[in-house]
């Protein structure tokens, strides 16, 4: 390990390391809605990166970074946690990652056997909050007032939940299977953050618990050494730093399935501004979403002259059949060029090319899944604030 691994991994996160005299200032950004004055902070092993918290840390992805390349560098990726209890020490030659509960066999691995004795897979797949773009809902909501920041596409490495579960042997009866990691809430503090998935969904061979990202390990913040992947869900569900699975006969109760992380029962997964649902449960896969990345709100381009405007999008899983793009506010749209090779969990490239006229315009991308999802032109709401995925406008000027 370098110098600055070592620290980060034996003298700990918890420590010094993540502070906010750790973080060395490099500027500030303005998200663009009331209150968006963030400073841009460098943590180990990150760029400059937005701040939301430094107790615990929380960091955004500037929003140029997604037109770098499909794959958001682990440099750059962005960081989410509750609980500002951060591991103070994670040595990976004793790092152990138990499964127990309602299993013929628990299982203790290191690392070294997680690797060793198990198929390994990859898959590109979207990690997003929950929250992400939660400052843009009106009426505005609580919780951390994120930009579009809080979402990347990695490759993820490591081995299906269904081996492990398997090697342990699930007994009749089971139900749930819950994910825990080193983190822990401060003393007074709220309930130990861990996570639930159905019997089913944590035997489908997608979701997998993950000991490398793009190549390398799992970066500090993003959950080193082990974290849980699962494809086309939001981000609440991949658990960083685990440690402890356990298979359960019963439905898991804990505060972060039963209170919160929860969206409206409904169709729609919305109630109208400022009420309540009377029914909600566990928010589940993302819905679908496009961006523009070539090209930031208030872009000037040149009048006249063909330009590429290009972007990204993705869903929850059932494919990005079609983005269409509006360069008059929604009253014109055309069917931009699709790229997708990264598969149905990742960022999807499109691109079109457009042409217009000197003045200001509207420009609108839409996105649609093979199964006929589509992005709203008019955002929904919910209390949380998650799950926003009305199409995104951005103003330009051809000049
Ligand atoms: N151990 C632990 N894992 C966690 C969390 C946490 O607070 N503790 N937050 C979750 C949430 S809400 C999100 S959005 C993702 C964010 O992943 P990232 O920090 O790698 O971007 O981590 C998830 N895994
Ligand atoms: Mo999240």
């Amino acid at each position: 390990m370098t110098g600055i691994d070592r620290r980060l991994f034996m003298a700990g996160a918890g420590g010094t390391l993540f502070t906010a005299a750790a973080a060395k200032a490099a500027g500030s950004v303005t998200l663009p809605f009331g209150n968006g004055t963030r400073p841009l902070v460098r943590m180990p092993q990150k760029r400059p990166m937005i701040l939301l918290t430094t107790r615990p840390p929380q960091l955004e992805t500037p929003f140029s970074v997604f037109n770098e390349g499909l794959i958001t560098p682990n440099d750059a990726f962005f960081v989410r946690y509750h609980l500002s209890g951060l591991p103070s020490e994670i040595d990976p030659a004793t790092y152990t990652l138990k499964l127990g509960g309602h299993v013929n066999a628990p299982l203790s691995l290191s690392l070294a056997s997680l690797k060793r004795d198990f198929p390994v897979t990859e898959i590109v797949a979207v990690n997003q909050c929950s929250g992400n773009s939660r400052g843009f809902v009106n009426p505005r909501v609580g919780g951390g007032q994120m930009g579009n920041g809080a979402m990347g596409n990695a490759r993820w490495r490591g081995v299906a939940l269904k081996h492990l579960l398997a090697k342990a042997g699930v007994r009749e009866g089971a139900r749930q299977v819950t994910f825990n990691g080193l983190d822990n809430p401060p003393i007074d503090g709220i309930p130990d953050f861990v996570k639930a998935l159905d019997i089913d969904h944590a035997l489908d061979g997608e979701v997998m618990v993950a000991f490398a990202m793009n190549g390398a390990d799992l970066p500090f913040l993003n959950g080193y050494p082990l974290r849980l992947i699962v494809p086309g869900h939001y981000g609440t569900y991949w658990v960083k730093h685990l440690d402890e699975i356990n298979v359960v006969d019963a439905a898991f109760d804990g505060y972060w399935m039963k209170t919160a992380y929860r969206v409206p029962d409904n169709a729609c997964l919305c109630v109208e501004p400022g009420t309540k649902p009377d029914k909600t449960k566990p928010i589940g896969r993302f819905n679908v979403r496009s961006f523009v990345t070539s090209h930031a709100d208030g872009a000037k381009l040149a009048a006249g002259r063909a330009t590429e405007l290009r972007g990204i999008a993705f869903s929850g899983g059932d494919p990005v059949a079609k983005v269409l793009v509006s360069t008059a506010d929604g009253r014109n749209w055309r069917e931009a060029k699709l790229g997708g090779a990264l598969g149905r969990y990742a960022f999807n490239e499109w691109r079109t090319s457009i042409e217009l006229p000197a003045g200001r315009h509207a420009i609108k991308v839409r996105a649609q899944t093979a199964g006929g999802e589509m992005q709203p032109l008019t955002a929904s709401w919910q209390p949380a604030g998650y799950m926003r995925n009305v199409v995104e406008t951005i103003q330009v000027e051809a000049v």
